[in-house]
């Protein structure tokens, strides 16, 4: 591994984000989401799932607060499942734990988005309000430095006796994550001091020492959390113990097996039987070869996997990632950047099942991909990890949310009938329209953090160069040998395929700019300064030497409307194409085609007549294609099921289609991203 190609994530501090399209989505997350959300995790909003999220750290930290009292007796474990309600959901016990296993992670979740967004707009309400949940997450503690509300108010003595579903160790990672991103935004580390203490607690308990248990996360994230925390502290033992857990992993004799045999009744299976596939499990990192299981946990795994290969230059975790990454992208991969085909067990299916309809395609799994490319590119910057970030981004990440910021979708299917939706129990995961909230609310904290941290997946860099993976427009600063330099990139992407970035500085400095060549343009046309050495490497284009005051560099990325065949292994989409222009994929909708989308057919010897027209939807301007096509006509109504073969009828067309992230903004209707051609 060349170490010296190494690069980190641009610290958003010193990103502007002023693009048209990203400012629009930051801001709908900073001025809708983040309020929104913080009332959702108080169950304060009418005719949503309540959450319990603030009411079960409320309840730990009340608790915590009787232990001191005389005659306190710490309750001891009770088994309430994975999830538990309340009798009436309008008169909670205030003192019991509801909700998901994994509830905090939300609040966490959350605090990360909000602690992104204050790095750009200082916001002392927002602050303040996080900083007086902060409060109560510390005094929700438990004095050994464990952090999990659920044990805490169920009973201590059951932590840890079920890694494999109940999440404590998830609940880890996220809190991690978000007190890393509040002390990196705001200087504050109580939220940190926190984090630290349960990470050492956990560091007391999991580990190769004697003594100490040998298992690793049922739902993984505290890897990459850990290696982020090692990052921020300089302390090895957080480096030691995400790597304990790595290389844990689905050695035998297998963690999961034997703690289920020792804690019947207190297990509740969610995902399948040994040997744990569904987890990871089923085998060491080092050896997995194709992606399987839950989808998010496994986009979670692979990163902190791809982590630990950078941190410790190792050889065979990075090959295990290639081989990963491979297997996802050449098989597993929807078009929209979405993983996950099928919705038993929110998971891989097998190679090229890559169904439209009962898609899983959670928009958490979306985001999980992103994390694994951006870490892959940081390791080496090769532009087919930026494609696929860019496609999980533009694509199945921002379709999880509506336009204005106020629903959102768990699952995100590539085609839908709400009528089947509703008749059809194989559906029941897929959603026609956005929710205002779900009992199981991982996603839409989950969209709010990657939206608000979005420059990081853009821009990564060393000491001497800046890559620019995702053409964001942004202002970014950055010292180079002591000059301080200003990099304004204006682009028109994802609409148009121009962009260029131009240099302020007061004094020339010596670096590198690097600009990926996206995979969606043929014949990019790239200009830069004279007398600046160019090179070309792995889809990126580098200019190296002395930049001054005013040097520009653009990028012409003419952006072709391209209808992409699957695999014909992919049975689904056999005889179907799917529009794409640019990063953008896009899909019919009945708002604009009419009901029955699947009688229509693109003519693919039309395309030169492809038209790009301008559509507005919930006030936001966007790109639509109009192309030429035919419709089936439908015999009459009562005609018999089957006939002789005859030729299809077909009368004419203009098929409208719109970018796949905007589609169910205008009501519920049908909505297809492949198209009969
Ligand atoms: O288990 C925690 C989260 O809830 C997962 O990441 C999602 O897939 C959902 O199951
Ligand atoms: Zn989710």
């Amino acid at each position: 591994m060349d170490k010296s190609k190494f690069s980190r994530p641009i610290d958003i501090g010193r990103v502007k984000v002023t693009d048209p399209f990203w400012h629009t989505v930051q801001e709908t997350v900073r001025r809708e989401v983040i309020p929104y959300q913080w009332e959702a995790l108080n169950d304060r909003v009418p005719g949503a799932e309540p959450s319990f999220c603030m009411h079960n750290f409320r309840a730990a930290a009340r608790l915590m607060e009787r232990k001191s009292q005389p005659g306190f007796t710490e309750p001891a474990y009770t088994f309430r499942g994975f999830q538990t309600l309340p009798e009436d959901k309008n008169n909670p016990d205030p003192d019991k734990f509801y909700g998901f296993v994994f509830q905090d992670s939300d609040f966490y979740k959350w605090v990360e988005a909000a602690a992104y967004s204050l790095c750009n707009h200082p916001d002392p309400e927002l602050e303040a309000t996080v900083d007086g949940a902060i409060d109560v997450i510390c005094a929700a503690q438990h004095e050994s430095g464990y952090l999990d509300t659920y044990y805490i108010l169920n009973g201590m003595d059951g932590s840890f006796t079920n890694l494999k579903d109940h999440h404590e160790l998830y609940c880890l990672g996220h809190l991690v994550e978000s007190a890393a991103a509040y002390y990196m935004a705001t200087g504050k580390d109580r939220l940190l001091g926190a984090a630290k203490r349960y990470a050492d607690y956990v560091g007391e308990c999991f580990g190769p020492e004697e003594g100490k248990r040998k298992g690793y996360p049922g739902h993984e994230i505290a890897e990459m959390a850990l290696f982020r925390l090692y990052e921020v502290t300089g302390e090895e033992k957080y480096l030691a113990l995400g790597k304990f857990f790595l290389d844990q992993r689905g050695t035998e004799p297998n963690y999961f097996l034997e703690e289920e045999r020792r804690c019947e009744g207190r297990h509740e299976p969610k995902g399948d039987t040994a040997p744990y596939a569904y987890y990871q499990a089923h085998k060491p990192v080092r050896e997995q070869k194709e992606a399987v299981g839950h989808a998010v946990r496994a986009g979670y795994l692979y990163s902190g996997m791809a982590d630990v290969a950078r941190l410790t230059g190792d050889d065979s975790m990075l090959a295990a990632c290639n081989r990963l990454w491979d297997n996802i992208v050449k098989k597993k991969l929807y078009i929209t950047g979405g993983i996950g085909g099928t919705a038993v067990g929110e998971a891989f299916s097998y190679p090229y099942d890559l169904p439209n309809d009962t898609a899983y395609s959670e928009s958490c799994a979306a985001i999980s991909l992103a994390f694994f490319a951006r870490r892959m590119l940081e390791i080496s910057p090769v532009s087919q990890y930026a494609d696929v970030m860019e496609l999980a981004m533009y694509n199945t990440v921002l379709s999880g949310m509506a336009l204005d910021g106020k629903s959102f979708f768990y699952v995100n299917p590539l085609e839908v009938d709400p009528a089947a939706c509703k008749a059809d129990t194989r559906l029941e995961h897929v959603e026609p329209v956005r929710q205002k909230w779900f009992g199981c609310a991982c996603c839409p904290p989950n969209i709010a953090r990657i939206v608000t941290s979005a420059a990081a997946y853009a821009f990564t860099e060393r000491e001497d160069a800046v890559f620019t993976h995702l053409y964001m427009g942004s202002e970014i600063t950055k010292n180079v040998g002591g000059a301080e330099l200003r990099l304004t990139l204006e682009s028109s992407i994802p609409w148009e395929g121009r962009a260029a970035t131009t240099v302020h500085t007061d004094t020339p400095a010596m670096c590198t700019l690097a600009f990926r060549l996206p995979g969606w343009c043929r014949k990019p046309a790239v200009t830069g300064p004279d007398g600046m050495e160019r090179s070309e490497k792995d889809g990126y284009i580098y200019f190296t030497g002395l930049w001054h005051d005013g040097d520009r560099v653009e990028l012409n990325f003419p952006m072709d409307i391209r209808l992409n065949s699957a695999d014909p292994r992919v049975r689904e989409d056999l005889g179907r194409v799917a529009v794409t222009r640019g990063s953008v994929c896009y899909c019919l909708e009945q708002a604009d085609n009419g009901e029955n989308l699947h009688l229509l057919r693109v003519d693919p010897g039309a395309i030169d007549r492809a038209i790009v027209s301008d559509i507005e939807i919930c006030g936001q301007k966007m790109c639509a294609l109009e192309l030429d096509g035919y419709r089936l006509e439908l015999p009459d109504e009562g005609s018999p099921l089957y006939a002789d073969y005859a030729p299809p009828r077909e009368s004419p067309a203009k098929l409208k289609f719109i970018p796949y992230y905007a589609w169910a903004n205008r009501g519920e209707g049908e909505m297809s991203v492949w198209v009969r051609v």
